[in-house]
């Protein structure tokens, strides 16, 4: 923020009336801010299968890990999504093997840990085994949840017989409960990691892929596949709409805001930089390849840094509104949904733990919360006058408007700037009295363990409910909301 950001701050005063007392320390000056909503200005929808989790494929090779057993991790999920999707993959998913013939406990004299984390990028040698009795704990694990499941196979080292008879197997015992498998997982990175020779390209990669399509469909005809799964957000998604668009069911790639944890640029300041050239240039590509094959275009794997996350950065406050504003952008894009990876107790998993400890939502939850609101709903247009922060080298504030799905208008504000606050005029044209305050809040950005929901922490098995709902009444279509820095909220018109 420069110094003239301050300088124009004006004293926030009516809006302070509504602002609960925990908030008013940081109430002092305040930007102003309008944000003029147009209901009848219609944008893309978002999918009630929106939200999503990665997981590890290694984490199969403990089949308790997804199973009824885990009922506190289940509750954690199925409080996110009544009906999310379960992505398997990852680095791992070109270790793991179909072994039907292993004995029940999988992991039986492995080192496989219960609760798998999200591989750290360095070299792997462990083999896993996937076992029947892994997928039938999946199965009823998901019927559950009543979420779905998106399964990769191994592309890496497997063989196309071998994926061919695991996904026999997976799709007969996972049956509706399964959306589509991949091949693959970050292809593109295939020769930088030694899978696969210097100079691996995109036509390389396409004759095995479509080596793969033929040996699975022959064993599951019909069978449902997304890809390329792809590392990037670059060329590769385009060719392969271009080339598979016929055999697939939907495009997918990966998206790391940052990485490696060890470059020290790797800062919170630059996670909430919105200009991030990683997620920009790949824009083009998506929409190409969706316009194109008129394909649905799924995140399946994303989050803050690279290499299993950077401590102080993707266990913070500061990652729950990254991932709220990442999600918006996606859905801007026209994107159907979004798997934020994890697991264990990586730095960036939005649930942490073990079946032995319990499990905790991290900030990145929160986010994933928040905007479990809004599903079913659809984006409507708005525009946002904030002449100081625009003219800011790094815009703090971002707004997104909304209609859910029972028609209710609502506003998603972000502020993810670490000292100026906001008092921000809504204008909406909508037959309402008063709009419905809930705040995504933190300490500060670099919080780590006291975010709140609407004045709620998360708690075990994932209950949350709103405690603290403040109200705000419309005059003439407009009301005034304080925004203090470093923090988003909901707002809900009621009548
Ligand atoms: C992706 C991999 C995943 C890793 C993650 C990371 O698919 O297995 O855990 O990056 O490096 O590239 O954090």
């Amino acid at each position: 923020m420069n110094r003239r950001f301050f300088l124009r701050a004006t004293a926030a005063s009516a809006a302070l009336s509504v602002v609960p007392k925990v908030l008013l320390a940081d109430a002092a000056p305040a930007l102003t801010a309008l944000l003029t909503i147009h209901p009848s200005q219609r944008g893309f929808a978002i999918a009630p299968d929106f939200l999503g989790l990665s997981y590890e494929s290694a984490q199969l090779a403990h089949p308790e890990f997804f199973s009824v057993q885990n009922a506190d991790f289940a509750g954690y999920l199925s409080a996110l999504n009544p009906n999310g999707v379960l992505r398997i993959g990852g680095n791992t998913s070109g270790y793991a093997f179909w072994a039907p013939h292993h004995p029940q406990a999988a992991n039986g004299g492995s080192t496989v840990p219960e609760s798998v984390g999200p591989d750290t990028g360095g070299p792997l040698s462990t083999f896993t085994q996937t076992t029947p009795q892994a997928i039938r704990n999946l199965r009823e694990f998901l019927d559950r949840i009543q979420w779905r499941c998106i399964y990769g196979l191994n592309f890496a080292k497997g063989t196309p017989e071998q994926a061919a008879e695991e996904a026999a197997a997976v799709s007969a015992i996972l049956g509706d409960r399964l959306i589509c498998f991949q091949f693959g997982n970050e292809v593109d990175n295939f020769a930088k990691k030694g899978l696969r020779p210097v100079g691996y390209n995109y036509s390389a990669f396409a004759v095995e892929w479509a080596n793969f399509y033929h040996a699975v469909n022959a064993r599951v005809p019909n069978v449902k596949v997304a890809g390329p799964d792809s590392a990037s957000t670059g060329a590769w998604i385009r060719e392969f709409a271009e080339q598979f668009g016929k055999e697939v069911m939907m495009l997918t790639t990966h998206y790391y805001a940052e990485g490696p944890p060890s470059d020290p640029s790797m800062t919170i300041e630059r996670l909430l930089n919105p200009a991030n050239p990683r997620w920009d240039t790949g824009i083009p590509n998506i929409r190409e390849a969706m316009a194109e094959s008129h394909l649905p275009f799924r995140l399946t794997e994303t989050n803050s840094c690279f290499h299993g996350g950077k401590p102080g950065v993707s266990n913070t406050f500061a990652s729950s509104l990254w991932a709220l504003d990442l999600m918006f952008q996606l859905v801007q894009l026209g994107g159907s949904g979004i798997n934020f990876h994890g697991g264990g107790y990586g730095w960036y998993t939005p649930v942490a733990g073990t079946m032995e400890n319990g499990f905790v939502a991290r900030p990145e939850y929160y986010a994933m919360l928040l905007f479990s609101q809004l599903l079913g709903g659809h984006v409507v247009s708005s525009h946002l006058d904030a002449p100081e922060a625009a003219t800011d080298s790094s815009p703090a504030l971002v707004c997104y408007a909304l209609q859910n799905a029972s028609g209710k208008l609502q506003a998603v504000v972000i502020n993810k700037s670490a000292t100026a606050s906001y008092k921000m005029t809504v204008q909406a044209n909508a037959a309402a009295e008063r709009i419905l305050l809930q705040r995504l809040i933190a300490p500060s950005l670099e919080d780590q363990a006291d975010v709140t929901f609407a004045g709620a922490p998360v708690g075990m098995r994932g209950a949350w409910r709103a405690e603290r709902n403040e109200h705000v009444n419309l005059k003439n279509g407009a009301a005034i909301c304080f925004i203090p820095a470093a923090s988003a909220a909901l707002l809900t018109w009621e009548s």
